[in-house]
């Protein structure tokens, strides 16, 4: 029998659903020590919370946050709210011995994010940062590719994540739907939001990064606010591309932006690397594309790699060779990890540890638009 793990919702949003989903079908697809229970969602508007938990089978809901850090029956807290309440919950959490699956990015800002890292290690809770695109299996298996050395030496990372949504003037800042346009929410704009899973990704897979050279724009300058009903300044980045070295000795390239109109949610990075190069596609994200050199000649070429067989990440734990999955798997298996490092005692990853050198970047990239300067990543 499965020991229980009680859940405690905080959020309803976009990403709570996510990882509600996650949590309610982990168990059908793979044999873990722990089971996790819906116990308790919280969200600012009742109506909603009771409309969310009726939906998702949570067994009740409140208002009151602290209300459920607090209670003795809740084992593991989820941080599913905008990125300026991520703090004050994990602090709250981990004092109260909870475990934290948090959502991405870490904190507002590094000071923040040291200051959760302090508190998880010194309550000794398991943690988790969800930077769920690690766990598609085709960028899981890059990862895997890369660790056999296939590539040999890396010379250049490359990653977008291009969307589109903000470009009309009429969209506001603030609010449940468009908290992210609001730099007091949010932190930051594309930096924290979307290169943040790049810059993940990319630690992961290509080692430290060293320094970084970036550029931001904040193209629309103001937008109705939708808490104060008024038209103000916005103070997040549209739009931020920057340059760094990593610490293996290879060169980055990155860029996103909300203004690249027809991309809706479009991740990608090219890895090269003196014997083969890697390149994947979030909007084909159950293939590889893969060239090695050392092909023979006349069959030499980039090869889709289908990952949906059983010997390839995750995919035994699925259908049969050959079908699919999406993107809602990627939180299955993030819970399915952290569930199984609490089984085998080796944490599932990125920790809020991890988590905090993305942060680190995350801050260089927005010092370095601000000063023109290229900025070192502290260690
Ligand atoms: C923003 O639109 C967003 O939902 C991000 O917040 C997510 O982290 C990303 O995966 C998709 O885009």
């Amino acid at each position: 029998m499965a020991k229980n793990i009680n859940i405690g919702m905080i959020g309803y949003g976009f990403m709570a659903r996510t990882h509600s989903n996650a949590h309610r079908k982990v168990n059908n697809f793979f044999d873990l020590e722990y089971r996790p229970v819906l116990k308790t969602v919280c969200g600012l508007v009742e109506a909603e919370a009771k409309a969310f938990a009726d939906k998702w089978g949570y067994e009740s809901y409140t208002t009151d946050w602290k209300k459920v850090v607090e209670d003795k029956n809740i084992d593991l807290i989820e941080i599913c709210v905008p990125n300026n309440m991520h703090a004050q919950v994990a602090l709250a959490a981990a004092k109260a011995g909870k475990m934290i699956i948090c959502e991405k990015p870490l904190a507002l800002n590094v000071a923040q994010a040291k200051e959760m890292v302090d508190a998880v290690e010194k309550a000794k809770v398991p943690n988790l940062v969800s930077f769920n695109y690690r766990r598609v299996p085709a960028v899981t298996l890059a990862k895997q590719l890369i660790d056999q050395g296939r590539l040999g030496r890396i010379f250049h990372y490359r990653a977008n994540f291009l969307q589109d949504w903000t470009i009309s003037t009429d969209v506001p800042q603030g609010g449940m739907a468009t908290w992210r346009l609001d730099v007091k929410a949010a932190g930051s704009g594309v930096t924290g939001d979307l290169l943040a899973h790049c810059i993940d990704t990319a630690i992961w897979q290509n080692g430290s990064i060293k320094c970084v050279n970036a550029m931001t724009e904040t193209f629309i300058k103001e937008r109705k606010n939708v808490e104060t009903g008024k038209v103000e300044p916005v103070g997040i980045d549209d739009a931020c591309t920057f340059f760094c070295r990593f610490d293996n000795g290879s060169l980055g390239n990155f860029e996103s932006t909300r203004y690249a109109r027809g991309h809706k949610a479009l991740y990608t990075f090219e890895i090269n690397g003196e014997k083969a190069s890697i390149r994947w596609d979030l909007h084909d994200l159950h293939r590889l594309q893969y060239f090695d050199h050392r092909d023979e000649g006349i069959i030499r070429g980039w090869r889709s790699i289908h990952v949906s067989d059983g010997d390839q990440p995750y995919m035994k734990k699925w259908w049969v060779p050959g079908l699919q999955i999406g993107y809602e798997h990627s939180f299955v298996h993030q819970i399915a990890d952290f569930l199984e490092g609490l089984a085998t005692g080796k944490p599932a990853r990125p920790t809020f540890r991890d988590a905090l050198e993305t942060q680190k970047v995350c801050e260089a990239v927005l010092t370095s638009a601000k000063t023109g300067q290229w900025v070192n990543i502290p260690s």
